[in-house]
């Protein structure tokens, strides 16, 4: 190489890698002529290698040229590299363009359905819980004393055959745990862990061995219960008329409470509404079971039932879901068919609150 034919060469390098920079069309092509024209094995770095072959007088002059060189090829990368940057910018920009305006889209919360048993729960947990009712559970396998015993149902009552209970082997002492038939255990357990004010409802799987067109074995009821020192009748009546008007979303209901018979409350009304609240007016439904809680319960959770009194109430959840949503037949509800799930189902957004009217 000569002191005469280097800055020609220079020029044509320079040349050839200007147009290779003005041709690249994307970020990773402007790298790769960067990485052909300045990285370690690069045609410019290459020339910096030849440096120490030049004569000592010449050694100078090439240099500077190269070093120039260099610079050039830098700044129109960096200025080719901005300009596609920009560009790439723009049209991701173009792309990914949202309209904030647009509906929520629902994505895969379309897909799924919330049953129409979970929804009611959670509607007429709502119900009671604005009006001061606490949520209670408990477990689905309970003592017998727990679910008859301290609600005045001993060992020999017939209410225990009419139960259908599903009862669990016998343990070491010979005691036998059922699968409880109602939700009353979880009552009794909040009487015998807290003092009054009590003021719960209890909502869940309960188990009865009977099974035909109106029974499942396993069914949804969500009980209630107030212990307090002077409430009464009224109280109970009440609070059961709010809960129809606020549960079938009208102004007014008409209740019939017919005198009735548990062992676990005295007196015991059954209620029923007129169906004029489902817009079938004139026919009587019966929605749920109730009473002042019987004195031997109170007392058998060590309270004094000369101090407190109070009422309890339940329901079947599956039955009021059948009559509020127009279901037919029973057993679907627990047929597991997707076709039904998909007409009979909830929204995953449609949350039930009282300030939208529970169910709309
Ligand atoms: C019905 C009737 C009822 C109760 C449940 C209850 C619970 C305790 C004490 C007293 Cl701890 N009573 N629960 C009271 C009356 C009726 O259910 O027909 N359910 C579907």
């Amino acid at each position: 190489m000569t002191a005469t034919s280097a800055p020609a060469d220079l020029n044509a390098l320079e040349a050839e890698l200007i147009g290779e920079i003005d041709r690249a069309e994307n970020l990773g092509a402007i790298e790769q002529v960067r990485i052909g024209a300045l990285g370690k094995k690069g045609r410019v770095s290459e020339l910096m290698s030849q440096l120490g072959k030049l004569a000592p007088e010449d050694r100078k002059a090439f240099g500077a040229a190269v070093n120039q060189l260099k610079t050039t090829v830098t700044n129109a990368l960096e200025s080719r590299k901005s300009v596609l940057e920009e560009a790439a910018l723009s049209a991701r920009l173009a792309n990914e363009r949202a309209d904030v305006t647009l509906p929520v889209r629902l994505g895969p919360q379309a897909e799924g359905r919330i049953h129409p048993v979970s929804q009611v729960w959670d509607e007429v947990t709502e119900i009671f819980a604005d009006m001061g009712f606490a949520v209670a559970e408990g477990p689905d396998i309970e003592t017998d004393d727990l679910n008859f015993t301290k609600l005045n149902i001993p060992p020999e009552h017939p209410a225990r055959q009419e139960h259908d209970t599903f009862y669990l082997s016998p343990r070491a002492d010979g005691s036998r745990m059922v699968l409880r038939t109602h939700t009353s255990p979880v009552q009794i357990r909040t009487m015998l862990s807290q003092r009054p004010p009590i003021r719960i409802i209890a909502p869940g799987r309960v188990y009865r061995s009977d099974s035909d067109q109106t029974h499942t074995p396993m069914f949804h009821q969500i009980e209630g219960l107030v212990i307090d020192e002077e409430t009464h009748l009224g109280h109970l009546k009440w609070c059961l008329e709010e809960f129809c008007k606020a549960f079938f979303e009208v102004d007014e209901v008409k209740m019939r409470f017919r005198a009735s018979h548990f062992p676990f409350t005295e007196p015991s009304m059954e209620v029923d509404v007129d169906a004029a609240a489902i817009g079938k007016p004139g026919r009587w439904l019966e929605i749920l079971g109730s009473g002042m809680v019987h004195p031997n319960v109170i007392r058998a959770c060590g309270l004094d039932p000369e101090k407190y009194q109070g009422f309890a109430f339940g329901m079947g959840l599956d039955r009021i879901t059948m009559l509020k949503y127009g279901i037919p037949d029973l057993r679907d509800m627990f047929s597991a068919d997707m076709r039904w799930l998909r007409h009979f189902g909830f929204l995953p957004f449609d949350v039930p609150t009282l300030a939208g009217g529970v169910s709309s």
